[in-house]
């Protein structure tokens, strides 16, 4: 049916036709009305900047190839990438800043308890990373200096970036010898909005550079201390059982959505929901009890360290409300539609936003501050057992049963599971038992059959004995479609299928939220400190299938700039320049050993994968 075009999710198909009875727009319709769309958007060609504009340089050469302040095609192409880069880099960075500014105030015992130091090992970890110095500083004091450095490396300071360390010295040779290791977070993006500016960067080289510099700020920056300081606060994820697809949905329950990106948020949502006061209120309210339930980026940080169900990735995040049975719909930032509150108002749902940075029109607004966080997380789920009442039970609709996923890989719990160190997978990727890894990450773009361009080529690559990992949307996919179980290692071939098996570890391995492709990054970094190479020489290779985000444009980014093949599924807006498009395919090969390559057709972006990483294996003399 026409559903089952749209979308590979089965339930998903269902809630659609749900959606549409009830007469809720989705994403897909918007596609629809928006075709045919701007082939000089689509391009790149479009500039919109300034006032002298809005301008387009014709790359068929048939209208005007200069805009009115002279940019060419290859420079507005240029700028506008740059620019994408800067926004995804930037939106990464301010999540990482505020999750370090609520540790800051946990060190400094300002958040009444609410947030405090769950995992000290990795407290200690950080504490080496920067330098912190004298093994006699208590506890508080390692957190409380730990966070003033980290907060000057979002501004105050041009020193560097302490996480970047990580990287093997093969990889930060390359970075420095092309000037592009970051000096701060902040610093250098405020830098790159001043370079897309009328009138100041004018070589389209010289603009990418930069654009590797902000990203290699956000995976070895912005996200990485995200991902660190949560783990800091929250525990580091281990391997845990839970659940996936829009049947997390419980009838009987009082459902509130976490939907967004920070962990500061969803984590406090799920100690409220959690507290026995509330579980009786949803009780005497006629519900048998809370259920949150984790939608996007937040909802895999909760996964990982809680085990908490996830309804679902981007596409899905209207279909559940056409489940019938949400109360609430918590919402901080970053991948939420902002025609969400007027698809909640088909049903009895209520919005809740929670960020001064992310209003939607119409939504309840509970401002979310470290001191008063606890009290927030409980008057949103009040709220939502409040709103169980208005719950219509003829319209619930819930399209079936979840389906089992194995989660929580962090660089520890791997080590963990392989017994103590990573010498098991380098011997496997040695012997060629396992070929090489793959990280598959981002989002779902209505433009391609939901989810179909992860699980196509996950399963394509499973075959030729590659190792996945995963985090964001593209994990959610393969955890809908079952690749996250340990049973889905029958899809690995003959070399993975035992080496998966002996540990009982499904063939892709779920790492957690977007900003935790810095987990990626890790373990790439320890690898190739194992086997003593640069990251660009590891039978490595990076996948964005279905990506829409900005912030993935700055994922990509940093993954090659660190070495790592990526392969875009989508096209990046960038066809109107043959100039750019050099650079980032041949010129960024020579420039940091790795490049971008664009394949929107699984079985062939397979294809180039496996050659990439045959090549590196034969290269490594492996
Ligand atoms: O940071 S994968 S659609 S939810 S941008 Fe967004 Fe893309 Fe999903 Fe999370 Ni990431």
């Amino acid at each position: 049916d026409k559903y089952s075009d749209l979308t590979e999710d089965e339930l998903a198909q269902k809630s659609l036709a749900e959606a549409e009875k009830a007469g809720m727009e989705t994403a897909w319709d918007r596609l629809q009305d928006q075709k045919p769309q701007c082939g000089f958007g689509e391009t790149g060609v479009c500039c919109n900047r300034c006032a002298m504009g809005p301008c387009q340089a014709d790359p068929f050469e048939e209208g005007p190839e200069r805009g009115v302040c002279g940019a060419d095609a290859d420079l507005i192409v240029a700028r506008n990438l740059l620019a994408d880069i800067t926004a995804g880099a930037a939106a990464h960075s301010d999540h990482g800043r505020e999750v370090a500014e609520i540790f800051q105030a946990a060190a400094q015992d300002e958040t009444g308890g609410s947030y405090g130091i769950k995992d000290e090992d990795r407290l200690a970890e950080l504490a080496d990373i920067f330098d912190l110095g004298g093994k006699d500083l208590t506890r508080e004091e390692t957190a409380k200096k730990l966070a003033q450095r980290i907060l000057s490396e979002f501004g105050t300071h041009r020193d560097g970036l302490a996480l970047t360390e990580r990287a093997p010295a093969e990889t930060r040779e390359i970075w420095d010898e092309l000037g592009i290791t970051p000096d701060s977070i902040g610093g250098d993006l405020v830098e790159a909005m001043h370079r897309t500016h009328m009138g100041v960067g004018a070589e389209p080289a010289n603009m990418l550079l930069h654009g590797l510099k902000i990203a290699l700020g956000d995976g070895w920056g912005g996200s990485m201390i995200a991902t660190e300081l949560g783990d800091v606060m929250f525990g580091t994820p281990e391997i845990n059982q839970s659940s996936m697809n829009l049947g997390v949905i419980d009838e009987d329950k009082v459902n509130v959505i976490v939907h967004g990106h920070n962990s500061v948020l969803s984590e406090m949502v799920v100690q409220a929901a959690e507290s026995e006061g509330l579980q009786n209120m949803a009780e005497e309210r006629g519900a048998e009890g809370i259920k949150v339930v984790g939608l996007c980026c937040t909802g895999n940080e909760i996964l990982m360290r809680r085990g908490i169900p996830m309804a679902g990735n981007m596409l899905n995040q209207e279909l559940v409300l056409a489940t019938g049975a949400v109360e609430a719909a918590v919402i901080d930032y970053q991948c939420i539609f902002p025609s969400l509150v007027e698809s909640a108002d088909c049903y009895h749902t209520e919005i809740i936003t929670t960020s001064h940075k992310s209003k939607i029109p119409g939504a309840v607004h509970l401002e979310f501050a470290p001191e008063s966080a606890e009290s927030t997380a409980r008057e949103i789920v009040k709220r939502a057992i409040e709103n169980f009442s208005e719950r219509s039970s003829n319209r619930v609709n819930i399209p079936g049963e979840p389906q089992p996923v194995t989660a929580g890989f962090s660089l520890q719990s791997i080590t963990e599971a392989l017994g103590g160190s990573l010498d098991p997978l380098i011997e496997a990727i040695k012997t060629g038992d396992i070929r090489g890894a793959v990280g598959i990450v981002g989002c779902n773009n209505p433009k391609i059959k939901q989810d179909k361009g992860h699980i196509e080529l996950a399963k394509e690559l499973l075959q030729e004995d590659i190792l996945l990992v995963e985090t964001g949307c593209a994990a959610v996919a393969s955890g809908k479609e079952g690749l996250l179980s340990p049973k889905a290692s029958e899809l690995a071939g003959p070399g993975l299928r035992p080496v998966l098996e002996s540990l009982e570890m499904p063939p892709v391995l779920h790492m957690g939220a977007c900003v935790d492709c810095s987990r990626i990054l890790k373990l790439a970094a320890a690898l190739a400190r194992e086997i003593g190479v640069g990251i660009h020489q590891l039978p490595l290779a990076g996948a964005a299938p279905e990506w829409y985000a900005q912030k993935a444009v700055a994922i990509g980014s940093y993954f090659v700039a660190s070495g790592v093949y990526t392969v875009l599924g989508p096209p990046p807006k960038i066809f109107g320049s043959s100039e750019v498009v050099d650079l980032l395919s041949s010129g960024l090969e020579e420039a940091v050993g790795a490049n971008f390559a664009v394949e929107p057709e699984p079985k062939a972006a397979a294809k180039l994968i496996i050659d990439h990483i045959e090549s590196q294996r034969e290269e490594l003399g492996i």
